[in-house]
């Protein structure tokens, strides 16, 4: 039997989820919601939010991860628990979703602050469920933590979020440089949850790094005492196709934050960050399979106000067919203005 599977990407809105057939439903690994929680069967398919405000036509749009092939593939029964940790998966990919609230942990009383605590605690009940289904390897993850940019307890959220996750790999066993997934993290609304989810597969993905930047893993000790783990993007092969996945990328240059406050500048250099990135993975794979006109883009605007001039300058470089999703998140560096994500797939013929 041929279980060969893809997986694939739709932004649909809530209207077409749920015109949906059983048959299509079988294949759904997970949805995301953006501003809210989607408003769908939770016990029949993991769904969680960013939080993180849309901007434009993305009011009531969902991220929906499925797997096709030219076959039925066989699903998990519906949405599985372990610990805070949701998630479905099939025999090569794994989609799952955590959210953790910060005031609860507290509650906890424990000496450290709260977003630390509530940070390793998402990543070692994640890395509990890899391990359990041995879908070993993390290739993709969102984080969203409200209020990223605040100080607190002596230093900005993020670098607590960032000392916490290279805590929550090396416990877990885990490398922190070089084979270490792609992700994104992003600020949302106070008040938030911890919202994190992430796709992890059976067998290991290849890294990307993009020559025009330092790896984020390699970041100089002015950005924070531990270092972000994170890849810059990478290619997941299966049988029936390859996925590409590009980490939140942004205005940076070696380590350096360029073009402070001229988000147009900002928006183009950040796309000539992604076509390096695709430039280099397409000499790894060896073939001219990746380009920016493929790609599905999630761009994360830190003020609403942005959104045309960085509207304009992103529909000068890709076509108009391209999806684009836009929404409202402080980056993690409070000079940046705008991030932005991507995800390409190409299938093989079977
Ligand atoms: C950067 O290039 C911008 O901490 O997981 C982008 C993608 C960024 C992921 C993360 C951070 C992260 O450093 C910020």
């Amino acid at each position: 039997m041929n279980t060969a599977a893809a997986l694939r990407l739709d932004y649909l809105s809530s209207d077409q989820l749920v015109a949906q057939s059983p048959a299509w439903w079988h294949s759904v690994l997970g949805v995301v919601g953006f501003e809210k929680l989607p408003e769908i069967d939770r016990d029949r398919v993991p769904v969680t939010a960013s939080m993180t405000p849309s901007l434009g036509a993305a009011e009531n749009l969902c991220e929906v991860w499925r797997v096709s092939g030219n076959q039925r593939i066989q699903l998990s029964n519906g949405t599985m628990t372990q610990g805070r940790v949701q998630y479905r998966y099939c025999d090569e990919l794994l989609f799952g979703s955590i959210t953790v609230d910060e005031q609860a942990i507290d509650e906890l009383a424990v000496e450290a602050p709260a977003l630390l605590r509530a940070t390793e605690t998402a990543y070692r009940e994640i890395f509990e469920v890899l391990n359990a289904t041995e879908h070993r390897h993390l290739i993709r993850i969102w984080n969203y933590l409200p209020d990223i940019n605040r100080e607190a307890d002596g230093d900005e959220r993020y670098r607590h979020f960032n000392s916490a996750r290279q805590t929550a790999f090396r416990n877990s066993g885990r490398t922190t440089i070089g084979s270490v997934p792609a992700a994104s993290a992003l600020g949302s609304p106070a008040g938030s949850p911890i919202s994190i989810y992430f796709l992890a597969a059976r067998h290991a993905p290849m890294m990307v790094e993009n020559p025009r930047q330092t790896s984020a893993y390699y970041y100089p000790r002015k950005f924070g005492i531990h270092s972000p783990v994170f890849s810059r993007a990478c290619v997941l092969s299966e049988a029936a196709g390859t996925n590409l996945f590009v980490s939140g990328t942004a205005s940076i240059v070696g380590h350096e934050t360029i073009h402070q406050g001229d988000v147009v500048a900002q928006t183009r250099e950040t796309i000539a960050n992604i076509n390096a990135l695709l430039d280099e993975a397409n000499r790894m794979v060896g073939s001219a399979r990746y380009s920016l006109d493929a790609l599905k883009l999630k761009v994360y605007v830190r003020q609403p106000r942005d959104l045309a001039a960085i509207n304009t300058a992103l529909t000068a470089t890709v076509p108009c067919s391209t999806p684009i999703v836009y929404l409202q998140a402080d980056v993690c560096r409070e000079d940046l203005l705008v991030e932005i994500e991507a995800t390409g797939e190409s299938s093989h013929d079977l």
